[in-house]
């Protein structure tokens, strides 16, 4: 399951915008409490709900993305506290990062500037990982003597003296362009700033209606390789959730506003993560699956159950267009369009796919 980290100084606003993405009741406003929650959301899509009015299922299940509201952190906390206090260590099981940009203005915090806030946290995660991979740098070159693969050991070596040298350079890791294997090496060592970032300005409530305009002033600013933008009123998202979705409609035409902001999040999470989605239906339930783009019919059942990629025999394979086109699977495979696919197929976004495997 996708994990995403929502980080960002105290006060900025992530456990409003947890509370809104999950629904998970916790306390807005802790200032200074030190734990972390986990919630989860589903992923809404559109072409499930088709799928599901066209297939008589008992239930249509949602891909689901979890979210873990973390602790702020401060400027200068990594240099003042070291990493092992920090508590910076909690965000690298993540698979990629929200960060909430404070863009609003509140009594007792400097005021709102998400440049400069995006560039202080983007601080911490350089040194913080400065330190985890240079202390594996010394371990490495310490042992190189004793080591059977000193090829391997080597190339790491100079990979580590690459992220050091750019980290030295504030330049974070996710920059860097690095291959595939490049970034199996660092993977035990889950770099923060080789984590995709999807920066959201926390707009206040006054400027609800000039989100896109706020967007364009940051986007040049914010945006890199790694790192997308968008825009949200944590604390009207979180009022909207609340809501059934009749006042909710109500509610929005007040504001001003046509869609809360929500939908959106993710969809952008999807795309900077370079996720699909791929879907499988059956009598007991018709259910959406995120994998990663470019994975295999193989990777893909594993995905399902680890017994289904173990087994992997072939899978039957239509794309949603064409199922939605017929209205079944019968009609699929009378037409050709459902096809037989074995475990190299590389999963298309919205194929509908059928397991066959052998345990
Ligand atoms: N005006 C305004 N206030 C907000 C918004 N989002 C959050 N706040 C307020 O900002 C304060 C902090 O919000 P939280 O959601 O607790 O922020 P946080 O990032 O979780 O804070 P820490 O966990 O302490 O780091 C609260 O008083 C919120 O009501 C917003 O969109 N507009
Ligand atoms: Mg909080």
């Amino acid at each position: 399951m996708l994990r995403i980290g929502i980080v960002g100084l105290s006060g900025s606003g992530k456990t409003s915008l947890f509370r809104a993405l999950t629904g998970v009741v916790t306390e807005v406003g802790a200032a200074g409490r030190r734990e972390m929650h986990v919630g989860q959301a589903k992923v809404p899509d559109l072409r499930l709900d088709q799928i599901f009015a066209l297939f008589p299922s008992a239930k249509k299940v949602n891909a689901i993305v979890e979210y873990v509201d973390m602790v702020g952190f401060n400027a200068g906390e990594v240099s003042k506290a070291g990493f092992e206090d920090s508590f910076l260590g909690d965000i690298r099981t993540c698979d990629a990062l929200l960060q909430v940009l404070r863009c609003f203005d509140q009594p007792g915090l400097t005021k709102g500037d998400p440049v400069r806030d995006f560039r202080s946290a983007d601080q911490e995660f350089m040194l913080s990982d400065h330190i985890i991979l240079e202390k594996r740098m010394k371990r490495l070159q310490k042992d190189l003597t004793k080591m059977p693969n000193k090829s391997e050991a080597q190339k790491e070596i100079a990979l580590l003296e690459r992220c050091l040298d750019a980290l030295g350079n504030e330049i974070p890791l996710r920059q860097l362009n690095l291959k595939a294997d490049e970034m199996t090496m660092l993977r035990p060592y889950q770099p923060l700033s080789l984590k995709p970032q999807l920066a959201v300005l926390n707009v206040g409530e006054a400027d609800i209606r000039r989100e896109e305009e706020l967007m364009i002033d940051y986007k040049a600013k914010i945006e890199g390789p790694g790192v997308e933008l968008a825009a949200a009123c944590a604390s009207i998202e979180m009022e909207i959730a609340l809501l059934d979705s009749e006042s909710a409609r109500e509610f929005m035409d007040d504001l001003g506003i046509e869609a809360s902001a929500l939908d959106r999040l993710l969809r952008v999470s999807y795309h900077l993560l370079g996720l699909i989605s791929f879907f499988t239906i059956g009598h007991d339930e018709c259910r959406a699956w995120t994998i990663q783009r470019d994975q295999s019919a193989k990777q893909a059942a594993g995905a399902v159950h680890t017994d289904m990629e173990r087994g992997f025999i072939r899978a039957d394979v239509a794309h949603f267009r064409d199922f939605i086109a017929r209205g079944n699977w019968a009609a699929c495979r009378t037409d050709g369009v459902m096809r037989v696919e074995g475990k190299e197929y590389i999963v298309e976004d919205g194929d509908i796919m059928e397991f066959r495997f052998a345990v």
